[in-house]
């Protein structure tokens, strides 16, 4: 739905991985706006799938519910022309939760027909009362200034919590582990890319680059070749677009390494899933 999308384009860099595929995000990861003496703390979550069969989804929702459960205001991510099942769960669950509930109208880029918008609004205005509404796109960057002006009044006084010059809580390491695993989302079929994960192994300063070894981790044998590709072609994709997108991050020469290695089932595996790196809320 974009909230991903949405988080980097607010903090104007990318730190969370964003893609078509649905669970793409496994982590809390915050995002940092400070404004002078306002400083605003995004929390992204994983979206919230009730349907799925794997321990590491029915972890990814908790850490989903858990993450509302510290916040003070909340954003409800919806696609313009669109009240999902799903959607509708959430809007319920927020009703009771206490915190002034912002709805994102988003992709309004994407309705052809503009004049459908404010009939839409009105409808899903109904829905909750919404502290605000605010259509925007956040893969085009339009309209999401009206989304911080209206979370910074939001905001409760206080001492910043971070420091004023950083926008994530998460380091770089974990920031590359996010360019890889979009690349494979971006270029992997529907099954393979969730079954991976990306550990960052070496990282090495040679003075004239930065040398980074990752290994992507894989479930079964089978998905090792797929990630391999044939002739290593699809390993080879992943890792010079990924190295291209880190060099524009880290503003540096980057040498990448690549390792595709096999987990058996880590998924279905709570040490697993902790020796992934993802966090898991008890
Ligand atoms: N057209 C359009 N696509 C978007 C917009 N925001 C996000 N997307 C796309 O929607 C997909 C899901 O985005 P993502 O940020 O990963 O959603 P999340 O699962 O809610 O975090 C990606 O392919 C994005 O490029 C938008 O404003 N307009
Ligand atoms: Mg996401």
């Amino acid at each position: 739905m974009g909230k991903s999308t949405l988080l980097n384009h607010l903090v104007g860099e990318k730190i969370a991985a964003a893609s078509r595929k649905a669970q793409t995000t496994r982590h809390r990861i915050r995002g940092l706006i400070t404004h002078g003496p306002d400083q605003l703390v995004l929390v992204d979550t994983p979206g919230v799938d009730p349907s799925t069969p794997k321990l590491l989804g029915k972890v990814l929702n908790r850490t989903a519910q858990a993450a509302v459960d510290d916040v003070d205001a909340v954003v409800l991510v919806v696609e313009a022309g669109r009240w999902e099942p799903a959607d509708e769960a959430l809007a319920q669950r927020l009703e009771n939760s206490n915190r002034p509930v912002v709805l994102v109208i988003n992709k309004v880029d994407r309705l052809k027909d503009k004049s459908a918008l404010l009939p839409y609004i009105d409808q899903v205005r109904g829905r909750l009362p919404f502290h605000e509404v605010v259509p925007l796109s956040a893969l085009k960057g339009k309209n999401v200034e009206p989304l911080v002006d209206t979370l910074m009044q939001l905001l409760p006084p206080g001492p910043h919590l971070f420091p004023d010059d950083e926008i994530t809580d998460r380091s770089q390491r974990f920031r590359v582990t996010e360019v890889i695993r979009e690349q494979l989302l971006e270029r992997l079929g529907q099954e393979v890319p969730y079954a991976t994960s990306v550990e960052v192994e070496q990282w090495e300063d040679s003075g004239t680059a930065l040398h980074i070894g990752a290994v992507i981790w894989v479930e079964r044998e089978g998905q090792k070749a797929i990630v391999v590709g044939k002739g290593g072609r699809m390993i080879k994709g992943v890792g010079s677009g990924a190295r291209l997108e880190l060099e524009q991050m880290l503003e540096r020469k980057v040498m990448l390494k690549l390792w595709v290695k096999l987990r058996d089932g880590w998924q279905d595996d709570l040490d697993g899933i902790r020796r992934m790196g993802i966090d898991v809320e008890s």
